[in-house]
């Protein structure tokens, strides 16, 4: 038996209509069609051997005002973790310097805020500058921001501020009660409006179900231009978080989430984000093939441990990609 879809029948156009059907549709897919369209797509759009490295520093850890079910920085959840406050401008340029020497062409910035405070503005417009005289691409996330405090981070040179939707509408309640899905809504919006890149995507694997998914990747997808980066996050299950015991999500199930991200956002970076020290290196080589084509590089993510640079190295070697 022939498979109806072939590369000819697979639209090439950015929609910002999905409505939520289709999308379940592309999810209830044979694995093999839903993954061909997926990389066909990929193919118009990047050179498929090809992955971005991008390498995160926390600038500010723990003691969080906010109560996010899955962060062992939330100040009100018992996981073990060192606090430490802003870090010096020195500091945080000798780990952009250590993550350039090792590859890295975009440097994130992390501090666990609700949102800056004005005095906190100041050293990480530095801290942006600095990291952009380094010829790399600079990306923050620092949580909530006003119109004001993004064109301040606009005008010192920052090319990307990450902040996640995180799940579908519908879900949040279940994960976050101390801001709504509407203040991150707002914040994306005055990134744009400063003409900074947006990086938005989520966490899977926290309880959700493949309707939350579907929401989530839609809700992403139909904003008026497509986030730029969108990382898609396996839960990583810290000991003292509420989401310790949640139930481990289908690792197929991740992959099709990656290739429908794909279909959804064709020229957007997908990145494969949190989690790849639970992936194997199959399970990563498959979330290569559906479209993930960035990752997040180097020991440590925020607080958690992330693969050695030099596993993902060897990992490259042996898919035949180059890291960009
Ligand atoms: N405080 C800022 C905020 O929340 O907007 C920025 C830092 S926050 C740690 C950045 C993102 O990390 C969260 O939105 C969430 O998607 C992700 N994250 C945090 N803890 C995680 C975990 N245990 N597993 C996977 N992703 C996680
Ligand atoms: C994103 O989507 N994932 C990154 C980055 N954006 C900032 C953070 C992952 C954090 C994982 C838990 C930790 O290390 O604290
Ligand atoms: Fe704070 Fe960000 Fe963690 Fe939420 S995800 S508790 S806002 S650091």
């Amino acid at each position: 038996m022939e498979s109806s879809i072939s590369h000819l029948s697979i639209p090439d156009e950015l929609r910002h209509d999905w409505r939520e059907k289709e999308i379940a549709t592309l999810f209830t897919l044979p694995f093999n069609d839903l993954l061909f369209q997926a990389q066909t797509i990929h193919r118009r759009h990047f050179n498929p051997n090809e992955v971005q490295i991008s390498s995160l520093l926390s600038i500010k850890t723990g003691r969080c005002s906010e109560d996010c079910g899955y962060c062992p920085q939330s100040a009100h959840h018992d996981a073990e973790l060192e606090s430490e406050p802003l870090l010096p401008l020195d500091e945080v340029i000798e780990a952009a310097k250590a993550a350039k020497a090792k590859g890295a062409s975009r440097f994130c910035m992390g501090a666990a805020w609700r949102s800056p405070k004005d005095r906190d503005l100041q050293p990480v417009l530095e801290m942006v500058r600095a990291v952009k005289a380094l010829d790399m691409d600079t990306c923050m996330t620092l949580g909530m921001l006003t119109p004001e405090q993004t064109h301040e981070l606009k005008q010192a040179g920052l090319d990307y501020y990450n902040h996640n939707l995180d799940t579908s509408p519908e879900y949040y309640g279940e994960v976050i009660s101390t801001r709504t899905y509407q203040d991150r809504l707002d914040t994306l919006q005055h990134v744009r409006d400063a003409n900074i890149k947006v990086c938005s995507g989520g966490i899977l694997g926290m309880g959700e179900s493949r309707r939350d998914r579907v929401r989530l990747l839609q809700q992403l997808a139909n904003q008026e231009t497509h986030p730029e980066s969108v990382p898609i996050n396996l839960l990583i299950k810290v000991e003292g978080t509420p989401l310790e015991n949640a139930p481990d999500l289908d690792h197929l199930e991740f992959v099709r989430s990656i290739a429908v991200a794909r279909i959804l956002m064709p020229r957007s970076q997908v990145r494969l984000s949190a989690g790849r020290e639970s992936m194997s290196d199959e399970m990563q080589a498959l979330c290569f093939l559906a479209g993930a084509n960035s990752i997040f590089y180097g020991e440590k993510l925020l607080t958690t441990s992330n693969p050695a640079a030099d596993t993902d190295m060897q990992l490259f070697e042996r898919l035949g990609i180059r890291a960009v």
